[in-house]
């Protein structure tokens, strides 16, 4: 835990509101995201009213039995998916993140999404916790192979063979029923645990262990923030939340909490 979790300085004593609170750069800030935080870059959410979750087929798609059970429709898929993700660009939520990095505020990003698009936008503190779409790995947990980076649209020769064991290759990102890295969620853990001021960016707050890193925030102390279209059960232990599309108000917000240091 920072020092008593004074680096962020109370504005004002008024009602809840941006603006309540002032960021210095001693000020440990982390964000967990969601599809939310790129859905105005033209990617899908999972579960929004054109979420992809809808389609019950595609969801059993995203766990190690349904890999398992037909890797090449799985890999067509991912195909599909990484076309449509390298077309798209960071927004201006994205490049928010970034400046307030580059203008040396201490701030981590705890992302569930695998569309890599926070280190596009020049994020370098990321903890992936779903893992990339852009990396890839052997289905056999026994193999020795390591995971590696490809960024082909489209992987022609699908379903992959991994060089060491012969295996079919996956995504390398995290199906449900599957442990998250245990490194990275340690990371997030130690970092959730010690961070002033945490931000709740566009995921719907319901799947875990990612949704239970905002009331861990929480229970250790850090003033939480969501930004989000629509309530979430993260709402309620939230002590602020700001309601609109977060390409609009989490620019709006971090230039308000900055005095106006970080814009876009
Ligand atoms: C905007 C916006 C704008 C829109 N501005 N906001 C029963 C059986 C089996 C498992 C479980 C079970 N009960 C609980 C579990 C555990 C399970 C879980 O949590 N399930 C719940 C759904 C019930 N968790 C797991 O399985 C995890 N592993 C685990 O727990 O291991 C231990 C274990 C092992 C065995 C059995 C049980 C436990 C792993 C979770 C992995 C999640 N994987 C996915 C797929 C990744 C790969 C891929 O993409 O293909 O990760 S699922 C999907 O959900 C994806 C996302 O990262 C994740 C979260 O979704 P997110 O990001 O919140 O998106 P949405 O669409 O839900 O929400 C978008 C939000 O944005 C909405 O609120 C909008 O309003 C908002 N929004 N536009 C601001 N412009």
């Amino acid at each position: 835990m920072s020092d008593g979790k004074d680096s962020f300085i109370p504005v004002n004593d008024g009602p809840s509101g941006p603006g309540q609170i002032r960021l210095t750069k001693t000020t440990k800030i982390t964000t967990l995201s969601g599809a939310g935080l790129s859905a105005e870059s033209g990617i899908p959410t999972f579960r929004g009213t054109d979420g992809m979750w809808h389609n019950e087929e595609l969801m059993k798609i995203a766990t190690p039995h349904g890999f398992l059970a037909n890797p090449q429709r799985s890999w067509e898929f991912y195909n599909e998916r990484r076309g449509n993700m390298a077309k798209c660009d960071p927004n201006p939520a994205h490049f928010a993140l970034a400046a307030m990095e580059s203008a040396g505020y201490d701030i981590v990003n705890v992302t569930q999404n695998i569309d890599g698009l926070l280190a596009v936008a020049g994020c370098k503190e990321i903890l992936e916790l779903h893992g990339s779409v852009w990396s890839i790995k052997c289905s056999n947990p026994a193999c020795s192979s390591k995971p590696y980076e490809n960024r082909d649209v489209p992987i022609v020769d699908i379903p992959l063979k991994c060089d060491v064991c012969g295996a079919v290759e996956r995504p390398n990102v995290v199906f449900f029923e599957e442990m998250l890295d245990p490194s990275i969620v340690a990371k997030a853990d130690v970092r959730t645990k010690e961070t002033d001021v945490f931000l709740i960016i566009g995921t719907s707050g319901i799947v875990y262990p990612a949704a239970g890193f905002a009331q861990i925030a929480k229970a250790f102390g850090a003033y939480v923030i969501e930004l989000n279209l629509e309530p979430t059960p993260l709402s309620m232990i939230s002590d602020e939340t700001i309601t609109g599309p977060c390409g609009e108000t989490l620019p709006k917000l971090l230039s308000t909490l900055t005095g106006g240091e970080v814009r876009l």
